[in-house]
């Protein structure tokens, strides 16, 4: 998984030589994974969730969505580029992401419980890439995978949590060179983005671990993910061939 990584090629998913892989074998080759990039230097900036779209749930059948690591590699400065070739076949998604004001530690994290920790929101978007052809996998395998991370992750300008926010109305758009290519609210993200936080800290509890204040969660896709490729104008705003620069995030 590190090589397809780091050599940016696909692999065949790993249920097609050990159907049997079960969430929790799959989520200690992730920590594997993860252990490899700390020795290589790198940093953890914070976990990620994914498939917490009530659609990406029933498609791959699944109640509980999954978690990875982001790393800082694969963050991008605001309004900066991507080198496409660096990737392997990206998609765009929109997501909203908290700071931690307070630890939140699980079991039995509520909703309540994360809204009154949160500090601050950041816009996000994150470019998933999954290692597997076709981005075809199941439960197991896209754990593996980090949850399709280890991409890139552009932070937006951190927004001071308002006092009467309803995230769950939060409109969110997708846009590439001012045309929008998705549109979602908070609350295609499990009914709400700290619901999606809460059920992060209750599944990290499970190994003893929990969301430290001052850390980011991104809490998953409000929008659906958008294929970007290098070679098609209409997703560049550089004229340089190879690159790409995604903007256009919008929380209202
Ligand atoms: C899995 C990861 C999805 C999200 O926000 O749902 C993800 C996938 O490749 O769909 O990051
Ligand atoms: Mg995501």
């Amino acid at each position: 998984m590190y090589l397809a990584e780091t050599e940016k090629r696909e692999v065949e998913r790993i249920t097609k030589d050990y159907p049997e892989l079960t969430v929790e074998e799959a989520y200690a080759i992730q920590e594997e994974l993860i252990q490899l990039k700390l020795w290589d230097g790198n940093s953890i900036i914070g976990p990620k969730m994914g498939l917490t779209s009530r659609a990406k749930m029933k498609q791959m059948n699944v109640e509980e969505p999954i978690y990875g690591y982001i790393f800082e590699d694969m963050i991008v400065p605001n309004g900066g580029s991507i080198r496409m070739n660096e990737l392997i076949h990206p998609k765009v998604e929109a997501e909203i992401a908290f700071v931690l004001g307070e630890d939140i530690e699980g079991p039995g994290v509520t909703k309540e419980q994360v809204l009154e920790a949160v500090a601050e929101l950041i816009p996000v978007l994150e470019v998933i890439d999954s290692r597997y052809e076709n981005f075809s996998f199941t439960l197991p395998d896209v754990i593996a995978d980090n949850a399709s991370s280890s991409s890139r992750v552009v932070l937006g300008e951190k927004v001071k949590k308002p006092d009467d926010f309803k995230l769950d109305e939060a409109r969110v758009s997708l846009m590439i060179n001012g045309e929008v290519k998705e549109r979602g609210t908070g609350a295609a993200v499990v009914g709400h983005p700290a619901n999606s936080a809460a059920m992060l800290a209750n599944m990290l509890s499970r190994k003893k671990q929990k969301l430290a204040a001052g850390g980011i969660i991104l809490t998953g896709g409000v929008t659906g993910a958008v294929i970007f490729a290098a070679g098609r104008p209409r997703f560049s705003t550089s004229r340089r061939a190879g690159r790409c620069i995604i903007f256009g995030q919008a929380i209202t």
